[in-house]
Parts: C-alpha cells; structure tokens; sequence
C-alpha cells in the first residue's frame, strides 16, 4: 500500500513538473536539455536584482539588455546590482563552446552561466519564458547549445534601402532568434549603397536609379513609376561603425556582400571603363538579370576590386566577407577582346565539365578570395562559383536549391544552405497570397511556415563527415518587392521562428502543430510587445 502511495506521489510529482517546464519547452528555438527541479517558482513580477561584474563593460551591455527585456514585458525594471532576489549573469567555460549556457531557476535566484555570447541566448530563453508564462519561472535547469555555427539571415538593400535604424531593428528581431550571422547585400545592379572612400561616385551616383518597377514582371502588371530612387540611401563610414558595433553588441557578425562580377551595373553606371562595352551604363531600373557584367580582361578592374574590398574589410572586422559570384551571363565576355585575350593567356579553352568563360569567371572569384585571405578574411561565394571548376578557398552558399552544396561538401568545401524552395522569403506564405498577402514575389511558388518548419539542412546523400561541412543555413530577403520595413517585418516573421528551430535546436522529430502552440505561446507575444509586424497566415489558415 505505501508503495503505491509513492508511486502515485511520484507520478504527480512528475507531471508537475512536466507542466512546470513546459514554458521553457515553449521557447523557440527550444533549449537542448530542460529538467524540472522541485520547489517553488522565481517570480519576476517582485523585487529582483540583476547581478554582474560591474567591471565587466561586455557583460554590463547584457545585463541591460536583460534590464530592458523584463521591463518591457513585466513593467518593472529591475535595478543592476541592487536589492531582490537575484539573476546572476556570470562567466563560466562550458565544454559545449562560446555560445552554450546553464540556466538554473530557483525560487530566491536565476543563474546564467556561459560565456559571453552564451549568457547572451540563456537571456533570450529567460525572456522567451518570461513571455510566456506572465513572469512566474518554475525551477529547472537548462543545458543549451546551438546545432549550427552559422546561423544567419540576409538583407537586400539595394532593390530598396532601409535605414540604419531598420536595419538595428532587424539586428534585434535576429538576436531574438538566436540568429549570429547578418549577411548585408550592400551592392547590386540598382543601387550601389556603401560609401568607397577612393570611389565616391559609387554613392553619389551609383545609389540612385531613375525610376523602379511596380507590379509583376512574371504577370505582366510591371510599370515604372517614374520617380528616382535612392538619393542619399547608402550607408556612410560612420554609419557602418554604428551598425557594427550594434551587431557586436548582440553578437552578430556581419558578411558585407559586394556582388561580382555580375549584378555590378550601379558601378558599371559610374565607372563605365569598367565594363566589356564601355557603356554608357544606367543604374538598373528593371528586376532580373543583366547582361552588363565587370570585364574581366581589364586589369583597372581588379585594382578596382582589391581598393573596395580594402575599404570593405576595414570597415566589417569580421570573419567573412561575400563575394557574390551569382547570375553572371557570359555574353559580353565571350565577344569582347579584352576577355578573349585575357582567357587565352590563361590557357583556359571550354571542356565538357566548363566554359572557358565559366573558367574565367572562377579566375576572378579565386583573385578577390585570395586577396581577401590575404587580409585574414573568408569568402562566400553562391552556388555559381563551383562552375568554372578550382574556384579557391571559397565557403558555397547554396542557392539553386542543394545540389550545389552537396557537391561543395563532397568536394570538402563549407557550405550554408539556403535553397530557395525553403529559405527564400521574398516569397509568399500561403497559396491564396493573391487575396490575403501583401504583394509579394511570383515565380517558384510559396515558402509556408511549415515547410519552412520541416526543412531538414543535412541532406541524406552526404556521408556524416560531409555533413560536417554544412556549417549552417540561413535564409534571405530580396527587395524587389519589399519597399517598407513594415513589409519585411511581414515576409520574416514568424518564418524565422522556424528557421531558428533549425539553426539552433535542429530537432530530430519535429511536430509543426506543437510548434504552432509553441510559437503562439510565447516568441509571439514578444513580437507583439516589440511591435513587430508579422503574419499570422499559418494561423489564420488553421
Ligand atoms: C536571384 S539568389 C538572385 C537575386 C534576386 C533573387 C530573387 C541570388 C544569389 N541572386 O539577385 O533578387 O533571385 O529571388
């Protein structure tokens, strides 16, 4: 009789604290190990303190990070260092790496462990929790740590530019999600947006086009609006240095992408010496793909590319820097004097695998990747920089869907996924997006939550070990029709909450009508808090 007294008490117990922690299960992405502990709740909503190395000026900037978060959703802001219970933010090694932390609630105190950037995401979890169970923390202890070291988002900002506020704004929606990597398409065939210093035509004239498309390409609804776009969009020196040490900040690195030798039209505008025809050029007013590429025959075209990348790499004191290396067509090359020259002096001549042209092309991107690795910096490359064979040391970011990672990893490559059946948010959400959705991009087809949700970055067809070459996904906005940040609040969100789930958790089994009670229990109710602007398709769609 006692033993079954026991038993039922233990059985109680158990699903107590099974519902005690399902508030931390709820976070997105979900902490990795999540373990009831007994007693009673930490409540945020009373007099807490957080504790800190005053000393520390890194581990201060979380501390009122955290200071910010709980005043936001509980309305009290806790003092740092003061009288209450306390959320100690201290610095421990885990075994787990730099982004790994311990979390462990009781009733008098919360302690996160970690080092810096760990601390940083066991506070995204406790505010996460926060949300979602009005401030009350039952006791647990949380062990956490990301799937993925790259884990990233991009930007479009030359279709259409977003200011430095926005892109701070997008800062903070990917330090919500546990995101680390902002690749920033700073450069593009309509509308060049950095300041070159050695350049300055780049942005006085390269950011501004006479007019911009409205409506469909695909639909035939196109028209110009005959307005010019793009003075003064384009993003100073020292707004560079604000944004990135924003990003720091929340431990996001940014990947600047200058995109060559295609997609250069904005620059081709300026400096028309630099292309095969000589020009005249117009920054592009029209969407797609342009026939006007950098000629690779001129050597002032690579003294062109080492000075900007100079400035770049100066400017992002990161680990990466994109080099583009998508959508260039080889039309002019394979008339132009100065290319045929240049791929004969090279020896390059078509065979069954590549064009010569496609050779040259590879010699171009090997040139920019090696003068970057000279800097102590890695590139990216898209997909297109396996085709001209040897491209150099360049990370694939796959595109055209997976194929051209899989072959980058087999090659041993590093690849980021980010195939654009799944990852490409520029397109709709839901089938119906004609009637429901703010205007969006036709072509593919739609990229839904769920499939997002599902999307499994490890294909089958690599062995373990190639897998370990995946690094991480990440998934990208193009602008084209995306002229407000409201509208791109729009198309990410909640699509990064699965993404998340992927770059972070990467759970096995995977349940997306949990995931939906997951999300709407808590991550949404901090868009709402922030005011960000999101869809609730998948929802409304239930
Ligand atoms: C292809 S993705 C592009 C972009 C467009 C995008 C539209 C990639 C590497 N290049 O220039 O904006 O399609 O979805």
């Amino acid at each position: 009789m006692k033993n079954v007294f026991f038993l039922f008490l233990a059985m109680l117990l158990m699903s107590c604290a099974g519902d005690n922690i399902s508030v931390y299960n709820n976070v997105v992405p979900r902490p990795r190990s999540v373990e009831a502990l007994n007693g009673a709740p930490f409540d945020c909503n009373g007099n807490i303190t957080i504790v800190v190395d005053e000393n520390d000026a890194r581990m201060m900037k979380s501390a009122v990070f955290l200071a910010d978060y709980l005043e936001k959703l509980v309305g009290a802001r806790p003092e740092i260092n003061g009288e209450g219970k306390a959320i100690v933010l201290g610095l421990k090694e885990l075994s787990d790496g730099k982004e790994a932390y311990e979390f462990v609630v009781k009733e008098d105190r919360v302690e996160i462990r970690g080092w810096y950037a760990g601390i940083f995401y066991g506070i995204q979890t406790l505010r996460k929790a926060v949300a979602g169970n009005d401030g009350v923390l039952p006791p647990v202890e949380i062990k956490d740590s990301p799937a993925f070291g790259y884990r990233g988002a991009h930007l479009d900002v030359s279709r259409h530019f977003f200011n430095v506020g926005e892109v701070k704004t997008y800062l903070d929606m990917m330090a919500l999600h546990n995101m680390n990597r902002f690749h920033w398409h700073i450069s593009d065939d309509q509308g060049w947006r950095v300041e070159i210093g050695r350049y300055p035509e780049l942005t006085a004239k390269g950011s501004i086009r006479k007019k911009t498309l409205t409506g469909h390409v695909h639909d035939g609804t196109a028209k110009f609006d005959d307005r010019p776009y793009g003075e003064g969009f384009f993003y100073t020196k020292e707004q560079i240095k604000e944004v990135v040490e924003y990003a720091r900040d929340r431990y996001i690195e940014i990947i600047p992408e200058i995109d060559l030798p295609g997609h250069m039209q904005a620059a081709l505008a300026t400096y028309p010496e630099l292309g095969c025809t000589g020009g005249p050029y117009e920054v592009w007013t029209t969407w797609g793909v342009s026939d006007d590429v950098l000629c690779a025959g001129n050597p002032k075209v690579y003294e062109f590319l080492d000075n900007v990348f100079s400035e770049i790499v100066e400017m992002f004191p990161f680990e990466y820097v994109h080099i583009g290396g998508d959508e260039c067509p080889k039309v002019r090359w394979q008339v132009c004097p100065r290319c045929q020259k240049k791929i004969a002096g090279l020896g390059y001549v078509s065979n069954e695998y590549a064009t010569a042209e496609n050779m040259l092309q590879a010699y171009v991107m090997s040139h920019v990747a090696d003068f970057l690795k000279e800097k102590g910096r890695k590139s990216i490359g898209w997909d297109e920089v396996l085709e001209g064979g040897a491209c150099g040391d360049i990370t694939v970011m796959s595109w055209r869907g997976e194929s051209g990672g899989i072959a980058a990893a087999k090659l041993g490559k590093d690849v980021i996924m980010t195939p654009y059946t799944h990852l490409y948010f520029d397109y709709n959400q839901c089938e119906d997006f004609l009637d429901r959705e703010p205007y969006g991009r036709l072509g593919y087809g739609v990229v839904t939550l769920e499939s997002v949700y599902g999307y499994e970055p490890l294909p089958a067809s690599l062995s373990e070990d190639e897998q370990k070459h995946v690094i991480g996904l990440q998934a990208n906005l193009w602008t084209e029709y995306v002229c407000s940040f409201e509208h791109v609040q729009y198309q990410v969100l909640p699509r990064w909450a699965a993404l998340a789930e992927n770059q972070w958790a990467h759970p096995a089994e995977k349940n997306y009508s949990e995931f939906l009670e997951r999300l709407s229990s808590s991550l949404l109710k901090i868009y709402d808090a922030e005011e960000y602007n999101y869809s609730s398709i998948a929802y409304d769609l239930l």
